[in-house]
């Protein structure tokens, strides 16, 4: 498209708990394989000529075939189960102006991965980037009688995060919910709120920002700790460090207090735990306290809904990980549902969030940088109030060259800039030629992340010890990944792949293993449930990754389940 305007991190709106109007449900839609919606320039509605006469078109809007939004197109029916590509989305609204001074905005959730909005034969702007929420303003292209649409592009392209090939589905849609937002004019545009590292767990810092560059007062206040204070705000921002004790959030106990920030005509509410993580030497620390991380990895993909998960969905997964013995969850390999972080914040299970920065990225290309940079500003932009999220990560299994140093180095310098309360991580690979845990992005990292495969793609199980031995890191590591494919249901002995005894079985001499080494201080086995992967073709993956400890569709545990249970149980 010409001209095209790109929206991303600084459109954003703090927009937990406030008042909304869904978009979801029933929309019109076209297959738009050549996006003839763009070059015909559809979205204008030119339906007639200079002297009125009507002309031919290619779109019926209103007689397309409906689809119920948010969803996956790829699950909505069996012909568009392996479509790559654009779909053209559209409905109508009517819009009553509530107050004088209102903006709206246009929040979509996740669309994958170029979102383009049209309103009122208007072209509004694009949003880059699958899994991180979209604000557009429409405020001045509002009507009584609204046409919307979206054009939704999910094609796998070399230089977009991710890049073309993954070992997950390219699900394709606006697959999270569509939502208009009414806001003042002056409003809340981001609101921070954490307990202050290193503060002996008794301050509490809070940030704003307002939509104006203006100055003034915004109150604070949580009841339940006696909290109201006043945060000066000028040039449109404001911050306040101030004494406070509150109960500390932890998987045992995730304590969360209701939180409002009031400025001029705008409110708005979180649910918030206070906690602190940080390292020392080797360890870390959750409140002060060393802590094992007991993790499993999860994918964002459901049998039956893609990557549309529901709330009972991500539950049942949070609930199994618990189950497990987890304290822990990689939420791989890209940015889950923002449900997911608050789930987990009032569940009690840590996080590990992820930017797609996966195998292949295009590290030499400035664009695919600026791509990453934003959807990691969205990323923590969006979950900086969750205490369960306590690790960003800024990618994963990528080869350790001078180009991928400096873009990933660079991510993680942009994690510890814009957040001291958490830890920046990556999922790394070993220095396969000296057999050791060594990777220059190390330097930029707080923990490493490793992904080793022995006893699986490494079948000589004398290389885990070795590689152990080898290493001498300075700071903790957490084994990101390790598992075995096993076809659900399927037995044999421990040496034929593809069984659930061989995935049992390699599950439990790497946690025989994992458990001798001081240094590891967490792990998560990859992973939870089996996923959809177009690139798993033999009998025992049937185009599913089946290294989940559970079936796809969660029915069925795999022997593996019970073994990594009765690990974590001694680890507790
Ligand atoms: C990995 C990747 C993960 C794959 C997994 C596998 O190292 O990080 O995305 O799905 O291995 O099953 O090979």
């Amino acid at each position: 498209m010409d001209n095209e305007v790109f929206i991303g991190s600084e459109n954003m709106i703090y927009d937990r708990f406030r008042e909304k109007e869904s978009l979801n449900g029933t929309w019109h839609y076209a297959v738009d394989q050549y996006n003839t919606f763009l070059s015909g320039k559809w979205y204008e509605e030119n339906l007639y000529d200079e002297n009125g006469n009507t002309l031919p078109v290619d779109f019926s809007f209103d007689e397309w075939d409906t689809m119920t939004l948010p969803c996956c197109w790829n699950t909505a029916a069996p012909e568009f189960k392996l479509y790559d590509g654009s779909m053209d989305f559209t409905r109508k609204f009517t819009y009553e102006k509530q107050r004088e001074d209102e903006r709206v905005i246009l929040k979509i959730g996740a669309c994958n991965y170029y979102c383009r909005v049209f309103l009122n034969r208007k072209y509004i702007g694009t949003h880059k980037g699958g899994n991180t929420p979209a604000y557009f303003d429409i405020t001045d292209s509002l009507e009584r009688e609204n046409r919307i649409h979206i054009h939704a592009d999910s094609m796998r392209r070399e230089e977009q995060v991710p890049s073309a090939v993954t070992d997950w589905f390219n699900y394709g849609g606006v697959y999270r919910d569509i939502e208009l937002i009414r806001v003042p004019k002056l409003h809340i545009k981001d609101f921070r709120i954490a307990l202050e590292p290193d503060s002996g767990f008794g301050k509490i810092r809070a940030f704003v920002k307002l939509s104006e560059s203006v100055a003034g007062i915004a109150e604070l206040t949580i009841s339940e700790l006696d909290v109201r204070v006043d945060i000066p705000i000028a040039d449109g921002t404001g911050e306040i460090l101030f004494d406070s004790t509150p109960e500390l959030w932890s998987p045992e106990s995730p304590r969360l207090y209701d939180v409002t920030l009031r400025c001029g005509n705008d409110e708005v509410r979180d649910r918030v735990g206070f906690r602190e993580i940080r390292i020392r030497g080797i360890e870390i620390l959750l409140n002060g306290k060393p802590i094992f991380l007991r993790g499993v990895c999860c994918h964002e993909d459901d049998f039956y809904h893609g990557k549309t998960l529901t709330d009972d969905d991500r539950l049942i997964n949070i609930r199994n990980a618990k189950d497990l013995g987890c304290n822990f969850m990689r939420a791989a390999h890209y940015p889950h549902s923002e449900r997911m972080a608050q789930q987990c914040d009032e569940e009690g299970l840590l996080l590990w969030e992820e930017l797609p920065v996966y195998w292949g990225v295009m590290f030499g290309n400035d664009g695919t940088r600026k791509d990453a940079e934003n959807q990691l500003h969205e990323l923590i932009t969006r979950d900086f109030n969750r205490a369960s999220v306590i690790i960003w990560s800024v990618g994963n299994e990528n080869f350790d060259t001078d180009e991928r140093l400096k873009f990933m180095g660079g991510l993680a310098d942009t994690a510890h800039e814009l957040d001291r309360t958490r830890l920046v991580s990556a999922a790394c690979l070993a220095n396969f030629a000296k057999n050791a845990i060594e990777d220059r992005l190390e330097q930029k990292l707080d923990i490493i992340g490793l992904n080793e495969y022995m006893g699986w793609y490494i079948a000589d199980w004398s290389k885990l010890p070795e590689l152990f031995e080898n290493s001498r890191p300075e700071k903790p590591v957490i084994i990101s990944e390790f598992g075995a494919d096993a076809y659900a249901g399927h037995h044999g002995t421990e040496n034929d792949k593809g069984t659930e005894e061989c995935q049992a079985y390699i599950i439990e001499r790497q946690t025989e293993e994992i458990a001798k080494i001081g240094y590891i201080k967490g792990m998560s086995p990859w992973i939870l449930n089996d996923f959809r992967s177009p690139r798993r073709t033999s009998a025992y993956q049937r185009y599913f990754n089946t290294k989940g400890l559970l079936s796809a569709d969660r029915t069925h545990k795999k022997l593996a389940f019970s073994v990594l249970q009765k690990f974590y149980l001694t680890m507790m």
